[in-house]
């Protein structure tokens, strides 16, 4: 169905596994357009894992070879595509993404990472965005989520000097929320979903747009979790979230 995908559902969460190995997965305009669909398919999945494909890479970046010859109309219009395409539907998927970076998450690749919500890292991985070595800039969001992130100072040298870090300074920066073998990266991915899946997923929905309204121009965050707030009370996932701890039993929310 995908030329560059490979995804599965399993136990109410949707596996992606970006699949161009032997070009260490490097997102082309095919990769990202097949990517905006498989995120928005229907189904029974609460939680996306989004990897890459291999044990050397989680994506390296954007496909240079597409990008080369590129006009200065032509760079507006695909980084343009590209954020409202995949980056910012990730950020304002109505499910969360863990991000399994499993390998090299470089420019583009990283910038996938840090749309997501969740971020996991196998012990080899290695993270940059060296477009300015390109003669770019980030194009994807970088520029503003890697500072968002790790604060401007950090963002700015990572940036600038186009040096890649380890899996192991990323958890120190801030940049990843864990860092763990590569052979026990979808597990910890999978116990972190499987968490995720136990709650209302409504609420985990207005737990999203409430946190993203912090990072929205003109937009007050605090208003803004004001309002999720007050539409949970009309959910019936919390009347059943309610009445389960009231009664001493787990709940089964209904999602809705
Ligand atoms: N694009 C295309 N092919 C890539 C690639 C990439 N980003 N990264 C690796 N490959 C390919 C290599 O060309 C090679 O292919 P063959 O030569 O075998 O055909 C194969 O993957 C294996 O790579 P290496 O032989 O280089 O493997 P090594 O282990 O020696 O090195 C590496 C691994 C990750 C350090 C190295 O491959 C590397 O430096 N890769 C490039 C990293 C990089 O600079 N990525 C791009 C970052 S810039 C835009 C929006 C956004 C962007 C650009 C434009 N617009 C809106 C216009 C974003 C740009 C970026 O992402």
């Amino acid at each position: 169905m995908y030329n560059n995908l490979i995804f599965e559902n399993r136990d109410h969460i949707l596996y992606i596994t970006i699949n161009r190995p032997k070009q260490l997965n490097a997102l082309n305009k095919e990769t990202i357009s097949e990517l905006n669909s498989c995120l928005q398919t229907e189904g029974n999945h609460r939680v996306i894992i989004l990897t890459g494909s291999g044990e050397k890479a989680f994506v390296a970046g954007a496909d240079i070879k597409e990008f080369a010859d590129f006009s200065v109309e032509e760079g507006k219009k695909l980084a343009l595509d590209g954020q409202i395409k995949l980056f910012n539907t990730i950020e304002n998927l109505h499910i969360p993404v863990i991000a399994a970076v499993n390998g090299f998450a470089l420019g583009g690749g990283l910038e996938l990472a840090l749309a997501s919500h969740i971020r996991i890292a196998s012990d080899n991985a290695m993270l940059g965005l060296p477009e300015v070595s390109l003669g770019v800039i980030p194009g994807y969001g970088g520029t503003q989520r890697l500072a968002h992130m790790v604060g401007r100072g950090k963002a700015n040298e990572m940036i600038f000097t186009a040096k890649m870090i380890s899996a192991k300074e990323a958890l120190e920066w801030g940049l990843v929320n864990h860092v763990v073998p590569q052979e026990e990266l979808l597990a910890k991915a999978e116990s972190i979903a499987k968490q995720i899946i136990k709650n209302s997923g409504v609420a985990i929905e207005a737990a999203i747009n409430a946190v993203n309204a912090n990072y929205k121009d003109g937009v007050d965050g605090f208003n803004k979790e004001i309002e999720e707030f007050g539409k949970c009370f009309g959910t019936n996932d919390f009347k059943e979230g309610t009445d389960a701890f009231l009664n001493k039993r787990k709940p089964i929310f209904p999602g809705k």
